[in-house]
């Protein structure tokens, strides 16, 4: 039996809307660890880590709390580390968005270590693409997709011990519809791959997950990336950066159960969950709904 590590990270260091820290509890509120268990999981929940206060400071150069940003993101990788040399899934439950910066440089530490290629799915609405010099907030959850590409502070990109911790070629962005200028260009100048909602409206959501997961074997290592931004809000009200025009319920089904199909997943982010935004925690509750998907459950009645 799979063993699936739980690991609480409860800050909002990197955002301005407070609330994210949260989002670990509300989600065993809504009962992500019996879900888990019920698909045949064993699931091992190591509690929440614990990091500096949110000092509520403006940016300084740039960038808001960033030492805090360090500190969290380094019990983070730790954590993470650690569930994957236990031959664990590790699902990181956020709090905000920055901590994927630590969680993603484990799991590409660890790909490099076993001699496997990563492929990383990032849900979001955002491209999560800034760098200090070009952010219009200053806020660090709109920086680990460039952190974890090399480009950012000193700290938050070295924890993979190599940098960058990822290549572009080993990410898809997927429900994007809000991108600042600077971040377009880096997109470009970087050459990753940007499913956005155009493309999903055009193509549907089917033939993007097809190519979003094309190309993947045996020795790649899955990690799925989800801001729950990413779901219409109609659906999701509970998100700090909520911007309308979201996949919906079921849009966001198939994606986890392609995902499953492949049997590739192997480490998870569930981030940007803000309980003080919710209604009645039903974004949690969608997000354990997704989770079971993701997991193997379907409602598939076809042979
Ligand atoms: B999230 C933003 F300016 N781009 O950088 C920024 F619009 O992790 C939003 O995706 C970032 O929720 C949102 O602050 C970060 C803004
Ligand atoms: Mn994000
Ligand atoms: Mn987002
Ligand atoms: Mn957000």
């Amino acid at each position: 039996m799979k063993t699936i590590s739980l690991i609480g990270a409860p800050t909002d260091v990197g955002a301005s809307v407070r609330g994210a820290g949260m989002g670990p509890d509300a989600l065993r509120v809504a009962g992500l660890n019996e879900a888990l268990a019920a698909r045949q999981f064993n699931v091992v929940d190591h509690g929440n880590l614990h990091g500096p206060a949110n000092p509520w400071q403006q940016p300084v150069n740039g960038l808001r709390h960033l030492k805090e940003a360090i500190d969290w993101n380094q019990a983070v990788y730790d954590a993470v580390n650690q569930a994957l040399m236990q031959g664990h899934i590790p699902m990181m439950l956020g709090g905000d968005h920055c901590l994927a910066i630590g969680s993603i440089s484990a799991v590409a530490a660890h790909c490099r270590r076993a001699g496997k290629k990563l492929r990383v799915l990032w849900f979001d609405a955002h491209a999560d693409s800034n760098l200090s010099t070009i952010s219009p907030t200053g806020n660090i959850h709109g920086m680990p997709v460039a952190c974890l590409m090399g480009h950012g502070p000193q700290e938050l990109i070295s924890y993979a011990g190599h940098t960058p911790a990822i290549q572009p070629a080993d990410i898809r962005l997927i429900g994007i519809r809000s991108v600042d200028a600077g971040e377009k260009k880096f997109i470009h100048d970087m050459g990753m791959q940007v499913f956005d909602m155009r493309y999903i409206d055009e193509y549907g959501m089917r033939n993007v997950m097809s190519s979003a997961l094309a190309d993947l074997d045996a020795d790649t290592h899955l990690h799925v990336s989800f801001d729950m931004d990413c779901l219409d809000p109609g659906i999701a009200p509970g998100v700090g950066t909520a911007v309308l025009g979201g996949p919906t319920y079921r849009e966001a089904q198939l994606c986890m159960e392609m995902i499953a199909d492949t049997g590739l997943l192997a480490s998870l982010d569930l981030v940007e969950l803000n309980p003080a935004l919710d209604i009645r925690n039903q974004t949690a509750i969608l997000a354990v709904d997704l989770i079971e998907s993701l997991f193997g459950k379907s409602t598939l009645v076809r042979m």
